[in-house]
């Protein structure tokens, strides 16, 4: 803390203040320690940072709209109509009560104390953080008639609070507009798409709350989000393209032992379980105490309720928690004052209070849905029959398989053209569609560390198969050998063999078609590839352009353009339109494809925040619904996103 940085500020600076001010400097020093990236994913944090405290707000029972507008300018408005924070003097701090908000340094939730908050969590890192990796922040509130309004730049205090101006009587409310710091932040422009996936959550998650997101860079971009069902109809939404297998939404609610539960599931045709659990309105991608509960649950339940109708006859076995899961679509939220996170990421919840409390809530209202609702009981139970039977042929499938060594990466596939260093790191292996391509790429490639592995014609759809057939399939098998990670259950990524898998088809609707059903296989079986960076997109030119003995490539209608434009566009240049990788020969291949001096790859990447989109966007592209394929490279900018160049 400079003397110079005290000077400029006019306010009276006691021994706190200094204090104060030294904390959000440790966080401009050290972003990463608080908000965990700047990177877009960290930008987009700070605006979920200060939802989250008009939606603490709304839980209290206070407020019942929030309006979102990323202003032209990339800034953020944050409005609610709830209490407003208060204004008056801080005892201890002797600064208004906002200001210790805006100011202080996990000072978010301090007063009001009890109920559940959703700030103060996880990444409830508080308003401060943000106002300190802001370039400038303004809040108003308005209260008894009067607007109060403070300015912040960087997180220090700019304006006393003062009233600016007058509002109606009656309203009542918070607003928060920031503009995230060009030098801390890699990235600066906002996503819309991304604020409206996690918004349209928030809203789910919280019955009746009305969320609005405006785009004011556009004209006309605003959605509105309101659930009256909350978690049922998030269930709905991600069941829209798949088929239910029942027309209702199972929903359970209960309190017990402080533990607030809510839970909602349908189960759909695929053999896909999708569930997401929550606490306190965050994602806990790695579960913890409420997702065991409620997996007891569901599994002693069903089997009792099996029993007793002697849909499980006595000789049977009973039903695997799996075998009631395939298929299933389940939301698990609970609200708990004093949520404890566990696990190496600190993801997980630990609190075993909600493991009780999950599994009485959903077995007592689930037995009595059960003994109401026998059509629906049984559908569920055929259903994890069935699952049942499959999993037993997958198993036997898979130890055939296994036995004949076809997964152990000893035993290379002959289709394989591996590379010669043994580094992982220093690998790659390219999945080529084609035996034609594969050859031209086998040819072009650096042998040390490239490797080629040609795939004929379109690989299973793994949406639609069960795991008998999947692991029956050629192509399959082979990627799961060559790989070496194993798959599924076994799944151990120190086994990579290659650090960079790129998927390399042809820049057609076909090729996209492809690489998609290559996706779901990695999404669906070795996420952790994914998540973790090793998987990338090929990016082929869609043209080659040459004139006077000078080659262009261009990968886009707009860069043909730009290259016309420079070079000018006459007779003499001849553009060729590549309709596939079998028209380039290998130095072409080579140069504008292969060549990690010279290509462009897509890095494939994953959010967890917004991993159910994710889940979606597989499901609308490959199971029964199917139609926007062409779309899916350009529409998945998100999933699809670092340009590695
Ligand atoms: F993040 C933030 F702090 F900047 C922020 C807080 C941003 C936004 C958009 C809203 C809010 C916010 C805080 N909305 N509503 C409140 N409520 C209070 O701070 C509040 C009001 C009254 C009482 C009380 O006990 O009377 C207690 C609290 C916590």
């Amino acid at each position: 803390m400079s003397n110079e940085k005290l000077g400029a500020v006019e306010n009276d600076y006691g021994a706190e203040q200094i204090q104060i001010l030294e904390g959000l400097e440790a966080v401009r020093k050290r972003p990463g320690m608080y908000i965990g990236t700047t990177s877009s994913r960290g930008l987009h944090h700070l605006v979920y940072e200060i939802v989250d405290n008009a939606v603490d707000e709304a839980l209290a029972g206070f407020c019942s709209e929030i309006l979102v507008v990323i202003n032209k300018d990339n800034s953020i408005t944050v409005e609610d109509n709830g209490r407003g924070i208060p204004v008056g003097m801080h005892p201890k701090a002797g600064i208004p009560a906002v200001e210790v908000v805006f100011t202080v340094l996990h000072a978010g939730g301090k007063f009001g104390g009890g109920g559940y908050k959703v700030s103060g969590g996880l990444h409830g890192v508080g308003a401060s953080v943000v106002n300190a990796l802001s370039d400038w922040l303004e809040v108003e509130i308005f209260h008894d008639g009067n607007v109060y309004k403070q300015r912040y730049e960087r997180g220090n205090t700019i304006t006393k609070l003062e009233i600016v101006g007058p509002c109606a009587k009656k309203k009542t409310g918070t607003k928060v507009t920031f503009k995230p710091d060009e030098s801390i932040f890699e990235e600066t422009v906002y996503d819309f798409d991304t604020l409206k996936t996690r918004l349209r959550e928030t809203a789910f998650l919280t019955k009746n709350l009305k969320i609005v997101l405006k785009d004011a860079r556009e004209q006309k971009k605003e959605v509105t989000f309101q659930y009256e069902g909350g978690i049922k109809e998030f269930v709905t939404y991600l069941n829209k393209s798949k088929t239910a297998l029942y027309d209702r939404v199972i929903y359970c609610e209960g309190i017990k032992d402080k533990v607030y539960v809510e839970v909602a599931f349908q189960h759909n045709d695929s053999y896909n379980e999708s569930t997401y659990s929550f606490v306190n309105n965050i994602l806990t991608p790695e579960g913890g105490m409420h997702l065991t509960g409620f997996r007891n649950a569901i599994t002693k339940t069903f089997n009792d309720y099996a029993r007793k109708n002697k849909l499980l006859k006595e000789k049977d076995e009973n039903l695997t928690g799996d075998d009631l899961r395939e298929g299933l679509t389940a939301i698990i939220s609970v609200k708990i004052e004093d949520p404890q996170f566990e696990g190496q990421t600190k993801q997980k919840l630990g609190n075993s209070e909600a493991r009780g409390a999950v599994d009485a809530v959903v077995s007592e209202q689930l037995t009595y849905f059960l003994e109401q609702t026998p059509s629906v009981a049984k559908i569920i139970v055929e259903k994890a029959l069935l699952a049942q039977r499959a999993r037993a042929a997958a198993r036997h499938a898979k130890e055939t398989t296994r036995r004949k060594g076809a997964l152990d990466s000893f035993k290379l596939p002959g289709k394989l053209a591996d590379c010669s260093d043994k580094n992982p790191e220093n690998c790659e292996i390219f999945i080529v569609e084609g035996d034609s391509a594969g050859g031209s790429a086998k040819d072009a490639r650096t042998r040390a560390t490239q490797a080629i592995l040609p795939l004929r014609g379109k690989i299973l759809n793994v949406e639609k198969a069960r795991l008998d057939k999947i692991f029956a399939n050629a192509e399959i098998k082979t990627m799961i050998t060559a790989f070496g990670t194993g798959i599924h259950d076994d799944f151990d990524i120190s086994k990579l063999r290659y650090h960079k898998i790129i998927i390399m088809t042809d820049a057609d609707v076909d090729g996209a078609h492809i690489s998609t059903l290559m996706l779901t296989f990695l999404y669906r079986f070795m996420p952790e590839l994914i998540k973790q960076g090793h998987v990338y997109l090929a990016q082929p030119p869609l043209y080659k352009v040459e004139r006077n003995k000078k080659t262009w490539y261009a990968y886009s209608d707009d860069e043909l353009n730009k290259i016309l434009k420079e070079i000018g566009r006459d007779g003499n240049n001849k553009i060729q339109r590549y309709k596939g990788l079998g028209e380039m020969d290998a130095e072409q291949l080579w140069e504008t494809t292969m060549d990690p001096e010279r290509r462009v790859l897509l890095r494939v990447s994953m959010d967890e925040e917004t991993e159910s989109e994710v889940d979606l966007t597989f499901t609308t592209l490959m199971g029964d619904k199917v139609e926007p394929r062409r779309e899916f490279i350009e529409a998945n900018a998100k999933f699809v996103k670092n340009l590695d160049i």
